[in-house]
């Protein structure tokens, strides 16, 4: 009954192997078998390579001296043994005696090399455990179908021994090996592993009320969920190598399986993969004429940087599974307590952000931009804030990330743009001296596919004259950049807006690749600014910039001039425009238009205007 479940479902993945497959991968064993051979004719010996490389296998290893033969087989670790009988100083029988009662070696396949009319010696060989015979003269077919079934046997048993019979998935004793030889890769490697336990929160109950079959079932199906989330995340496909791939999971005991994830370089990263294992959990399973709803508590262990052992991270991560179990399931725990605070918290702040906008928490401010030259106010950058009714004011440099991860700063960044631009028409309909308004825009939406549709449906709605509108999209687009980004960055100027990069210098981008990329504005970042008064350094790499900027025909904005020497400094090296606190923090619109209109009157009555 319950073998006939599992035929339903496994061959899924089997059917889609050809026959041309399945050759391929039974070479692909081959080449992995090692086969060990231990007999004093070394011609003899030659002629079986020869045969066994011809069938395919390739790690064969020879030994004519049979007084060396067990401490041979103890550091190769062969698949299998052709073992001669008749050899001098040390026979077969001797060595299958010994290989019989050794505490490692005892499971190993030996196939005993004998004449075919030899009864009583072949008696003697079954007696002393030999698993099957090899007639001599060696004949080639015999030879490899012999190797190949006794091998398959072997298989077999492996499978057992490393397998959950229910899921076929690596059982805990092979899930412990990967994971130890991962994590001597990892300590030179310097990138961590995280260890994720999922447990499905009613397995109890359905195994109770449901009986075996469908519990089996539903641990088969979630296993095929769990793989395929996995087969998607970037961490776990890249970079490992196939056999391993299907190492990485493994069910335990009861409704707990267990994910190694390598390489990760951020617990982020890993809880992001927990919330796709969740998500594809949730989904009701069929099973018969069942629909059962499933969720599952997930702890989480990070491997860090000092050498650590598998078992360990294993029950720090059964204990991380344990609480967020009590916390009432469907959640994930991060073993480290910090680290489960900090991720709290970003779950927390996500749920209250996707209501932010419908609520009317988010405010924007404006940062007044001003020219070096003249000293008046060209326009301003808009920065948003959140002020949260839980959790008070929160800083976009915590909140945009949140945005960025979970995908709601498309329809936040959808709203600032919208915002932003009745911002900018009423001023055209206001102010005789036009105001340029720069909006940031984060890569995520950047590379969303339709952002240039959304931003010209947004911009001719509103009808403003787009020339002075600025998007401001920072460094990493350079480094990701790819023709793809070019192309993206042609249709947005079709709009008529001004492109420029925000934070310049603080990332890894190519100098020649900036050549190619059409913007028109370069805002150095702020942090060059710190010391520059008194610091060459820093000085030099401005003036670079600026040099750079001028050279390639575009525009020069500086932030965060906070004191009349950084002023007069960036006004010397010929750097266009400024934003900082010297002039003005960002402030409300209000106060912002207030600032305009003062300097606008005092322009008409100095009558420099
Ligand atoms: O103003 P403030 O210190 O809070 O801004 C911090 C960071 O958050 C800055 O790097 C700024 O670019 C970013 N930020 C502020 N407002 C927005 C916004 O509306 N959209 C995006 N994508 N980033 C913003
Ligand atoms: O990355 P972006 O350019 O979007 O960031 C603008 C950020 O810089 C805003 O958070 C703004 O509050 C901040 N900022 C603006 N002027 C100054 C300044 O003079 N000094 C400092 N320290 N921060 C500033
Ligand atoms: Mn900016």
């Amino acid at each position: 009954m319950i073998n006939n479940e599992h035929d339903k479902v496994v061959p899924e993945t089997q059917q889609t192997i050809s026959l041309s497959d399945a050759m391929t991968k039974t070479m692909a064993v081959r080449k992995h078998t090692t086969i060990m051979m231990v007999d004093d004719d070394p011609i003899m010996m030659d002629f079986v390579q020869i045969f066994l490389e011809d069938a395919g296998y390739r790690k064969i290893i020879c030994e004519d001296d049979s007084r060396r033969a067990i401490a041979v087989i103890e550091a190769a670790r062969p698949d299998i043994l052709l073992l001669d009988l008749v050899m001098p100083n040390v026979s077969g029988f001797d060595i299958l005696e010994i290989i019989r009662k050794h505490e490692t070696l005892k499971h190993l396949p030996v196939l005993v090399l004998t004449s075919a009319t030899d009864t009583e010696t072949k008696l003697r060989a079954l007696e002393l455990g030999a698993t099957d015979f090899l007639s001599k003269p060696v004949d080639q077919s015999e030879l490899r179908l012999r190797v190949r079934n006794t091998l398959s046997v072997k298989a077999y048993q492996d499978q057992l021994a490393y397998h959950d019979p229910v899921t076929n998935l690596p059982n805990r004793k092979m899930f412990t090996n990967v994971l130890e030889r991962n994590l001597s890769h990892t300590q030179v490697k310097r990138r961590q592993i995280a260890l994720l336990s999922v447990e499905l929160d009613q397995f109890e109950r359905v195994a109770d009320t449901m009986g075996l079959s469908v519990s089996d079932e539903v641990l088969l199906q979630v296993g095929q969920r769990i793989s395929h989330a996995l087969q998607a995340t970037d961490a776990v496909s890249n970079s490992r190598a196939f056999e391993d791939l299907s190492h990485n999971l493994a069910r335990f005991d009861r409704g707990t399986f267990y994910i190694l994830l390598y390489p990760i370089d951020a617990n982020a990263q890993a809880a992001q993969v927990a919330r796709r294992i969740n998500t594809s959990i949730n989904a009701p399973l069929k099973i018969d004429s069942f629909e059962i709803d499933l969720t599952a508590s997930i702890g989480i262990s990070m491997s860090g940087q000092q050498s650590r052992r598998g078992e360990e991270l294993i029950d720090e991560a059964a204990r991380a599974k344990d609480s967020a179990r009590q916390s009432g399931g469907n959640c994930i725990h991060f073993a480290s307590a910090s680290v489960d605070a900090d991720y709290a918290r970003g779950q927390r702040l996500q749920a209250n952000l996707r209501r932010a906008v419908a609520l009317g928490e988010m405010e924007l401010v404006y940062q007044p931009k001003v020219s070096l030259l003249t000293g008046n106010i060209i326009g301003a950058e808009t920065l948003m804030r959140w002020n949260s009714k839980i959790f008070g004011p929160i800083s976009p440099v915590e909140f945009i990330p949140i945005a960025e991860e979970s995908g709601l700063i498309i329809e936040i960044g959808e709203w600032l743009l919208d915002h932003s631009c009745q911002t900018l028409f009423e001023w055209q309909q206001r102010f005789a001296t036009p105001l340029t308004l720069a909006v940031n825009i984060s890569m995520k939406q950047f590379v969303e596919e339709n952002f240039v549709a959304m931003a010209a449906t947004t911009i001719h709605r509103s009808n403003i004259d787009a020339k002075y509108l600025t998007l401001e999209l920072t460094e990493s687009l350079m480094i990701e950049g790819s023709s793809l980004s070019v192309d993206k960055l042609l249709e947005l100027r079709q709009l008529g807006v001004c492109l420029s990069i925000d934070d310049f210098g603080t990332g890894y981008s190519s100098l020649s690749y900036l050549e190619q990329l059409p913007v028109d504005e370069l805002k150095i970042d702020r942090s060059f600014l710190q010391n520059i008064t008194d610091s060459k350094r820093s000085e030099s790499i401005v003036r670079a910039i600026i040099t750079l900027a001028q050279g390639l025909g575009l525009k020069t904005v500086v932030e965060g001039i906070e004191t009349e020497a950084q002023l007069n400094l960036l006004k010397h090296l010929g750097c266009n425009i400024y934003q900082g606190y010297y002039f003005s923090p960002p402030v409300a619109k209000e106060e912002f238009e207030r600032l305009f209109i003062e300097q606008q009157t005092d322009l008409i009555n100095t009558g420099t205007q």
